[in-house]
């Protein structure tokens, strides 16, 4: 294997693997990416171009996406509509990504008998209780809850149906909640962070219990290459780092970090359908594949995040008033 083709690879997710891969293998890659409002082609500035190639296009485009696949060794599928909130106020362009464009692709994985892995999340298992002692596994039933959720859920599904019907040699991934560099100013943290730089109070939806299971965007950058290199082929397995936090505790340290108040946040409008509580069970992984997560401590990969938004603002702030604007405009 020496050539990837990163769908999504100006994206928050795949941007940070993409580093990580020039990092610390000896593959080359091919971002094809749609530069939607969410991709950046600043997110991969300053690596090499003997080794990273930029197509701008679209995974929708099926003669596009034959040639790069045809030139590929493995596909390794990010490109996705990614945010719930705006996937209730537009659910359109999520079922053209997430199934049109995954349909797309796993047909040129068929005809050029290409490896393909399909980056997916755990919110097609729906949400758990704050208080049930079990968390998400491999056996959990599908039950997404929106829009966004119920068309990954569908991507999933069609890349099982390649897998069993056409001989696909596929994996899947499903990881919970990623922090991290170069992710967009619309997701909860880097919402937050840039807030308070701007003098902006933090906005939690609700009454901020909602828990999410954070793991370090290089954490899932490992986990997806040790699959894409080691996994069995047809399994699917789940990525965590057994971070639960709720909202609240998370904004609370985002303010303690910067220097502010703990309880300087405001209270806005909940989420609809807003499920309650993500969780992870890894252990497949773990024993199987014998991956361990680095950044075991959340503080500390919060602080270096902070961090990188404090010294990244020309990479935000053209997308920060536009965001600002559409949650407001829901009071939000
Ligand atoms: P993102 O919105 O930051 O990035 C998505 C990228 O895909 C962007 O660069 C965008 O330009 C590109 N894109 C969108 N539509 C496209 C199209 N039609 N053709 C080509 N490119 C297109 O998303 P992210 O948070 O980096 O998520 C990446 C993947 O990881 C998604 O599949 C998502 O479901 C999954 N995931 C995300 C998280 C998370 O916490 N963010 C957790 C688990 C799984
Ligand atoms: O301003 C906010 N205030 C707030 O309280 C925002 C933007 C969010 N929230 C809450 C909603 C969620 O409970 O914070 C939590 C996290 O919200 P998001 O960052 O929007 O993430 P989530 O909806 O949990 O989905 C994320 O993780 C799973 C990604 O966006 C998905 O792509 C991934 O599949």
């Amino acid at each position: 294997m020496t050539r990837l083709l990163v769908t999504g690879g100006a994206g928050f997710i795949g941007s940070n693997f993409v580093h990580y891969v020039v990092e610390n293998t000896e593959y080359d890659v091919t971002v094809l990416d749609a530069l939607t409002y969410a991709g950046n082609r600043e997110s991969l500035a300053g690596l090499p171009e003997s080794r990273v190639r930029l197509v701008e296009g679209d995974i929708t485009d099926a003669e596009l996406v034959d040639g790069l696949t045809a030139e590929a060794d493995a596909v390794v599928h990010y490109a996705a509509e990614s945010h719930n909130d705006n996937s209730l106020h537009s659910p359109r362009p999520f079922l053209d990504t997430n199934i049109i464009g995954t349909y797309t692709l796993l047909e040129a994985a068929r005809k050029h008998r290409t490896r393909f892995h399909h980056i997916s999340t755990d919110e097609v298992y729906g949400d758990l209780e704050l208080d049930d002692p079990e968390r998400f596994t491999e056996q959990t039933p599908y039950n997404p809850s929106s829009p966004y959720s119920s068309t990954k859920a569908g991507s999933d599904l069609l890349v099982r149906a390649w897998g069993r019907s056409f001989g696909v040699e596929a994996t899947i991934s499903n990881c919970s909640n990623n922090y991290g560099p170069y992710q967009h100013v619309e997701k909860f943290i880097p919402r937050q962070i840039t807030n308070v730089i701007r003098g902006i109070r933090p906005k939690l939806y609700g009454a901020g219990e909602n828990v999410r299971d954070w793991i370090h965007a290089n954490d899932h950058s490992s986990a997806v290459l040790t699959i894409l290199e080691k996994g069995r082929i047809g399994e699917t397995y789940l990525i965590g780092a057994d971070g639960e936090r709720n909202n609240k505790e998370v904004v609370e340290l985002i303010l303690q970090e910067m220097g502010q108040p703990r309880d300087a946040y405001d209270h806005v409008t909940d989420r609809a359908g807003h499920d309650l509580r993500y969780a992870i069970d890894s252990t497949k992984l773990r024993t199987e594949l014998g991956w361990t997560p680095q950044f075991a401590d959340f503080e500390s990969g919060l602080a270096a995040t902070i961090a990188w938004y404090r010294d990244n603002e020309s990479w935000w702030a053209p997308s920060k008033d536009r965001t600002e604007a559409f949650y407001a405009s829901k009071g939000q």
